[in-house]
């Protein structure tokens, strides 16, 4: 049944686009009770308003914290109304009830994001908002609720034209009401878990070896907010949207379009991909190019628009249609690069005004992006049928990532600059799909093998490619391996000596691992093992 919104409270934080309300109210003739500033607003718009106070007969106290949260508002808002006992408590208690809740909350993101103080964010944590929302969305029998000021014209024309909602219509309001508290909540919830972590006090003692719960909490609650819905998913027959992180505004899905086309759906994981994959070179100039996830070549340089060639040089082939993510700002000369080569997307911190200015002229569909800083995450998720799992996320910072704790298993220790491209090797092949083998040489990618279900397979490819790619220029003569996971067997290590490789890094750890070093050392090549894999699957 439609209920005419004769009585309405109006709290709302944002004052934007309250006019079109007030206008309606005073044509309809609409009773108003609002907050302290709200009410401010309203009736300097020229509505009548009551002030929450004089219904509640009690001040506003404790800074604000206490507004609304009184009997005679909230009885008035739960009061189900067609409900006769409800109706003659009412009566009883000298409590009118309300048709229309109207409210905004407290801005707890914005103020996160605004670098503030703890206190200032907590201060920030509005009690009586969602207690008004959540109680009228519990009575949509009799309320209709509005929480997002897109709704303001849809309340403005029921309040004129004296219809006001249907049950259906209010069940619907109150559906959407609950959604903005649960993430409200669940935003709350996320800023607790990265500054309030578990005291050692509560930590039991058997409890020592569970990892680090802050990572896993009980449950689950964070919020995404949708940023917008994309053409279409992975394939053009799915549908897909981009969500974000409310709290991380820097990090990589918030990225700015300078320019091109909207990002698709893959266009987001192979930018995404080839992003993370620069920031493992932190320290360095880098510059990645990714295709479906993987890279085609990634390189270190003297300056990014060295790294670019260099990563280019490895696959140009497979770079047709590719990423590109650079670390360091692009410049001009950079972006003369990319310019004959058909390019998705470009993703760097910032990009010189001629560089850019390029780019955007001449490069009409490539898409620009502009990331302030490398992603925050610490967490990573992959959906399985009815379950989330979740890790840390990888990073080039477990122990077997620092050189100086590799073991030297066959060969001579490696010259300052074998090993440093044994360093980059090793970096690099975090972001190559397992099962993984990567060659390198002079700071860039020379042949990557990835993706296949077994290592010999993988080797195969690395030293294919290396020694195809490039007019047939045998580019694994000299350069330096790495292999993302242990060798089960000599032979994929083998296929990298025969192609004529100086040095290997790897995990170790299989129960072959003697077979493996003995190649190696018959080949009197230099072999090191990490003690660390970095499975990319
Ligand atoms: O501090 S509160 O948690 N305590 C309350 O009782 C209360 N009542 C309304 N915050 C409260 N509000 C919030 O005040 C509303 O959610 C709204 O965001 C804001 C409106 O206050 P004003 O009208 O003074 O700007």
């Amino acid at each position: 049944m439609n209920r005419p919104l004769r009585r309405a409270l109006v709290s709302v934080f944002h004052k934007e686009g309250i006019e079109v309300l007030a206008q309606a109210f005073i044509a309809a003739g609409t009773q108003v009770v609002s907050t302290g500033s709200t009410a401010k607003r309203l009736s300097e718009l020229g509505v009548q308003v009551t002030e929450v106070s004089t219904v509640t007969g009690f001040p506003e106290c404790l800074d604000g914290r206490v507004k609304t949260l009184d009997p005679h508002i909230h009885a008035g808002i739960l009061a189900d109304m067609t409900n006769a006992d409800h109706a003659a408590q009412l009566e009883q208690f000298g409590i009118e009830p309300f048709d229309l809740v109207v409210v905004n909350l407290y801005p707890f993101a914005d103020t996160v994001r605004s670098g503030a103080e703890a206190d200032a964010i907590i201060e920030k944590i509005d009690i009586g908002g969602p207690s008004m929302v959540r109680g009228a969305a519990k009575n949509s029998a009799t309320v209709a609720v509005i929480t997002d000021p897109a709704d303001y014209a849809l309340v403005a024309e029921r309040v004129a034209n004296g219809q006001g909602f249907s049950l259906e219509e209010r069940r619907w309001l109150a559906g959407k009401a609950f959604a903005h508290t649960a993430a409200y909540d669940a935003t709350i919830r996320e800023w607790t878990a990265e500054h309030w972590t578990k005291p050692a006090s509560l930590t039991t003692t058997e409890a020592t070896d569970t990892p680090d719960l802050t990572l896993f909490p009980d449950s689950l609650t964070r919020t995404w907010d949708r940023a917008r819905v994309l053409r279409y998913g992975e394939n053009p027959h799915q549908q897909a949207a981009l969500y974000v992180d409310p709290l991380h505004t820097q990090s990589f899905a918030h990225a700015e379009l300078l320019g091109g086309k909207p990002m698709s759906y893959n266009n987001y994981v192979d930018a995404d991909a080839a992003w993370r994959a620069v920031w493992d070179m932190t320290g360095h100039i880098a510059v990645a190019v990714v295709k479906h996830n993987n890279p085609c070549g990634l390189a270190i340089g003297a300056t990014v628009a060295e790294a670019h060639r260099k990563a280019h040089a490895c696959d140009p082939m497979s770079a047709y249609g590719g990423v590109i993510a650079a670390n360091s700002t692009v410049t001009y000369e950079m972006a003369e690069q990319v310019r004959p080569i058909f390019t998705e997307v470009i993703v760097a911190p910032d990009y010189e005004p001629d560089a850019l200015k390029l780019l955007q002229d001449k490069k009409k569909n490539l898409r620009i992006l502009k990331v302030a800083a490398p992603e925050h995450a610490v967490q990573q998720f992959r959906q399985i049928d009815g379950g989330l799992l979740v890790q840390s996320m990888d990073r080039i910072d477990a122990p077997g990532d620092n050189p100086q704790t590799w073991s030297l298993v066959s060969g001579e220790a490696a010259d300052a600059a074998t090993l440093a491209d044994l360093e980059f090797a090793w970096r690099a092949i975090r972001c190559v799909k397992s099962n993984a083998i990567l060659i390198a040489h002079d700071g860039a990618t020379v042949g990557i093998g990835m993706g296949q279900v077994n290592r010999v397979d993988s080797a195969h490819l690395a030293v294919d490619r290396a020694n195809t790619l490039d007019n047939n220029r045998n580019r694994t003569q000299g350069a330096v391996a790495a292999s993302d996971a242990f060798f089960p067997f000599a032979d994929g290590a083998q296929i990298l000596i025969d192609a004529g490789v100086k040095a290997i890094v790897q995990p170790g750890g299989s129960i072959r691992d003697e077979e493996v070093f003995e190649a190696a050392r018959a080949a009197g090549i230099t072999m090191y093992v990490t003690g660390t894999r970095h499975f990319f699957h």
